[in-house]
C-alpha cells in the first residue's frame, strides 16, 4: 500500500510541476491575491447583506416593516444586483491569480493544510454556483429543478461563511501584503504588471456593471445593453415583469363582471370598478423595484388600501392576505402586514403615469406600496382579506 502511494506521487509529482510552471506567472503574487481579494470581498459583503434584506422582506414579517424612505429596497436590491454582477470578473480574477496554488507540491502536509484546502474548495463552488444562477435569475432564466430564492439564500450564506474562515486563515498574509509598499517576488517577465492586471479588471467590472446598471440607476440609462428590462420601455412608459398572457389572466381580467372582494370579520363587500372609482382618489409617486434588478419610478393612482378596508368595514390598520386572478406561482398570493395596510401612501391603484392600467400591469387594480419588493406589488387582484 505504502510502495503504491508512493508509486502515485512519483508519477504524479513531475505533473503537478509542470502544470505549476506552465500556469505561474510573477503577476500572480500574493500581494496581486490580496488586492484583487479585498475587492471581491467587499463586493461580495455588500452583495450578501442586501441579499439577506430582500429574503427577509419577502417573508412578509410583521416585524419589520420599513415604508420609508420609499426607495430602500430600489437602493438595496440594485446594489445586490450591481456588486453581484461586479464580483463575476473579480472572482476570475482572483480565481486565475491562485490557480498555480492547485498544484502546489505535497498536495497534503498536515491536517490543518486539508482543511483549509476543504474550505477553499468550497468557497470556490458555492461562489461560482452562486453568482451564476443569480445571473440567470436577472435574466428570468429560472431552469433549475429547486426554489430560486431558498437556494440562493442559503448557498449565500454557504459562501459568506466560507469566506470568513477562508479571510481568518489567511489573515496573518492579508495583513503582510495589504500596503501597497509590499513586495513578495521581483516581477520581471510577467505577462502584466499588478497595475496593467488590476487595471484590467478594473475596465471589465467598469464595463460590465455600465452595461447593466442602467435597469435600476436612471443617470445609467442609455447604457444599459445587457440588462433585460429598459427602463421607460413598455407599456405606459414601465417594463412589465410579467404579462397578463403569460399569467393567463386576460378573460378574467377584462371582465364586465370583474368585482374586487374586501372580507372582513366573515362579510365579503364586493367593489366593481365603478364603486372604486368613487371613493376618493389619491396619486402617490412609487418605485416598482424588482428582486431581479431593474426598478423604475411611476405615478400611480388609486384607492388608498385604508380607505378601502374603511369602506368595507374594517380597521385600516389590517394584517392582510392579497390574491390575485392569477391562479398559480408564488406572486398569485401576497400577506401584508398593517403597517403597510394603513400607510397613506399603499393604494389600489387604478391608473398608472396618467392612464387606466394596462392590463399588463395589473388592470384592473393592483397593489402598490411603499418600500417592498416588487413580488409583492400584486397585480390583477381578486380578493383581499382582512386576517387580524
Ligand atoms: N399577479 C401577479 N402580480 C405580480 C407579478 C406576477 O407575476 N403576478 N409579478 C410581480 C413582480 S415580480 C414585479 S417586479 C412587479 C412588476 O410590475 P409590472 O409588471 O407592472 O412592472 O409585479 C409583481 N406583481
Ligand atoms: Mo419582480
Amino acid at each position: 500500500m505504502a510502495d503504491l502511494t508512493s508509486r502515485v506521487a512519483d508519477r504524479l509529482e513531475p505533473v503537478f510541476a509542470r502544470l505549476r510552471r506552465t500556469s505561474s506567472d510573477p503577476v500572480k503574487s500574493t500581494r496581486t491575491a490580496v488586492v484583487i481579494g479585498r475587492l471581491l470581498g467587499a463586493a461580495f459583503t455588500i452583495c450578501f447583506a442586501t441579499g439577506v434584506f430582500s429574503h427577509v422582506l419577502q417573508d412578509y414579517p410583521s416585524w419589520i416593516v420599513l415604508p420609508r424612505p420609499v426607495s430602500l429596497y430600489r437602493v438595496t436590491q440594485g446594489l445586490h444586483v450591481i456588486s453581484g454582477i461586479a464580483s463575476i470578473p473579480l472572482l476570475l480574477a482572483k480565481l486565475w491569480t491562485v490557480f498555480p496554488r492547485l498544484f502546489e507540491w505535497p498536495p497534503i502536509r498536515s491536517l490543518a493544510g486539508v482543511l483549509e484546502r476543504l474550505s477553499i474548495a468550497v468557497l470556490v463552488t458555492a461562489s461560482l454556483v452562486e453568482v451564476a444562477i443569480g445571473l440567470l435569475n436577472i435574466f428570468q432564466v429560472y431552469v433549475f429543478p429547486f426554489p430560486f430564492r431558498q437556494t440562493h439564500y442559503a448557498l449565500g450564506w454557504v459562501v459568506f461563511g466560507s469566506l470568513i474562515v477562508h479571510i481568518a486563515v489567511k489573515l496573518p498574509l492579508i495583513a503582510r501584503y495589504w500596503r501597497s509598499g509590499a513586495r513578495d517576488r521581483p516581477r520581471a517577465g510577467a505577462v502584466v504588471s499588478r497595475r496593467g492586471l488590476v487595471g484590467i479588471v478594473g475596465v471589465m467590472v467598469g464595463a460590465v456593471t455600465v452595461t447593466t446598471a442602467g435597469q435600476t440607476i436612471d443617470a445609467l440609462k442609455p447604457f444599459n445593453i445587457l440588462g433585460p428590462r429598459k427602463q421607460n420601455i413598455g407599456p405606459q412608459g414601465l417594463p412589465v415583469n410579467k404579462t397578463a398572457m403569460q399569467a393567463g389572466v386576460i378573460a378574467v381580467a377584462k371582465s364586465p363582471e370583474w368585482a374586487l372582494e374586501v372580507v372582513a370579520g366573515g362579510a365579503t363587500t364586493r367593489f366593481d370598478l365603478t364603486a372604486l372609482r368613487a371613493l376618493p382618489q389619491t396619486t402617490v409617486d412609487l418605485p416598482i423595484a424588482c428582486v431581479e434588478g431593474w426598478s423604475q419610478m411611476a405615478r400611480w393612482k388609486g384607492v388608498r388600501m385604508r380607505d378601502l378596508l374603511e369602506a368595507a368595514g374594517a380597521a385600516a390598520e389590517s394584517d392582510l392576505k392579497v390574491r390575485s386572478l392569477q391562479r398559480n406561482g408564488v406572486t398569485s398570493r401576497m400577506e401584508m402586514p398593517a403597517g403597510f395596510s394603513a400607510d397613506p401612501m399603499t393604494l389600489v391603484a387604478l391608473e398608472l403615469n396618467g392612464e387606466v392600467l394596462d392590463i399588463d400591469h395589473g388592470y384592473p387594480a393592483r397593489v402598490i406600496a411603499p418600500g417592498r419588493p416588487g413580488a409583492l406589488q400584486t397585480k390583477w387582484l381578486a380578493r383581499i382579506e382582512v386576517v387580524s
